[in-house]
């Protein structure tokens, strides 16, 4: 345990927020605007906070407060393809967080430039998965069971961004028993599994738990399902967010509603809201109306819809 760090059963309280404008006394922030995806209804801004944030500029923009770390990295396209690039951002992530004593990783944000294209015969999110796993595994991170939340979208153009959140708590990973974890995909999905876990359970202090979700899509074991139909892709998404709540709610006393998460919709094809959100008025009407909406590529080209959430609510995880 680092002496810089608060205990681990009593973090300082951290908060998320939703807003208009990435501005105010934050901890970090991920600005869909900023990070170069196209908004389509909603706040504009999902943003983290846990009081006074000391802030570190550089290549890799770190603020920290009370123990939780939130960074920010933005790699330019530099020739190398994106495996290097991966490596690289994942390589300083890491040292950031060494410095800081290693407050565990709760979640990662990926957007990836072209995320379908391809070359040199692999497409680019899995070119990423390479140098992101082994990224991972040079730092001794854990790169399959253990791995944070995570989700991996795509952007027409710019750089390799990368946003994280850490804290001096424990952090609990979850999987989906409906879906192979995904550090466990075979290599029909690329040469190197994607490193993260479907969620994550996160003591964050004031005796409440986070939920994080990662991006969570038309999957069932490891295999898209239901392609070209974006209704039943989103039917499909909900369950696997259900299957989700009840993993989280076998785990701790905290409960999580459907209905009551803050959920951010990914669309490959922006006319496709009003499918999803009929389909999401359906099961969840209030998450559905506050939800934030952004047109992204999804990192499997027959994916239509990803949706990631999060939540906190009064409880505690077991000792
Ligand atoms: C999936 O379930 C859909 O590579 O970090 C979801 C969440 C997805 C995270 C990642 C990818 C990632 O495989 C894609």
């Amino acid at each position: 345990m680092s002496a810089v760090l608060p205990t681990a059963d009593r973090p300082t309280p951290l908060h998320a927020h939703r807003r208009a404008a990435a501005d105010g006394a934050l901890l970090g922030a991920l600005d869909y605007a900023a990070l170069g995806l196209t908004h389509l209804a909603g706040p504009r801004v999902d943003a983290w906070d846990a009081g006074p944030a000391r802030r570190r500029p550089g290549a890799l923009q770190l603020a920290d407060a009370g123990g939780w770390a939130f960074g920010a990295i933005d790699l330019p396209e530099d020739g190398r393809g994106l495996t290097a690039l991966a490596r690289q951002a994942y390589g300083e992530v890491f040292a950031a967080l060494h410095a800081l004593g290693r407050p565990p990783l709760l979640r990662l944000w990926n957007y990836l430039p072209r995320i379908n294209d391809e070359s040199s015969g692999l497409e680019r999110y899995r070119q990423f998965n390479v140098g992101r796993q082994e990224a991972f595994v040079a730092a001794g991170e854990d790169a399959f069971a253990g791995s944070p939340a995570a989700c991996a979208l795509g952007k027409a153009e710019g750089s390799l961004s990368i946003r994280f959140l850490a804290g001096p708590t424990r952090v609990l990973p979850l999987e989906n028993p409906r879906q192979v974890p995904a550090w466990r995909y075979s290599q029909r999905y690329g040469p190197k599994a994607p490193t993260f876990s479907r969620a994550v359970l996160a003591d964050v202090g004031g005796g409440r738990v986070a939920l994080l979700v990662s991006g969570t899509a038309s999957i069932v074991g490891e295999d898209s399902v239901h392609p070209g139909d974006v209704r039943a892709q989103t039917d499909e998404t909900l369950a696997n967010l259900r299957a989700l709540l009840a993993t989280a709610h076998a785990r701790s006393d905290a409960r999580f509603a459907l209905d009551a998460l803050a959920l951010t919709v990914y669309l490959r094809h922006p006319q496709d809201r009003a499918a999803v959100q009929e389909r999401l008025a359906l099961a969840a009407p209030q998450a559905g109306a506050n939800a934030i909406w952004l047109q992204a590529d999804v990192c499997r080209s027959e994916l239509l819809v990803e949706i990631e959430a999060h939540a906190i609510a009064p409880g505690r995880l077991p000792t």
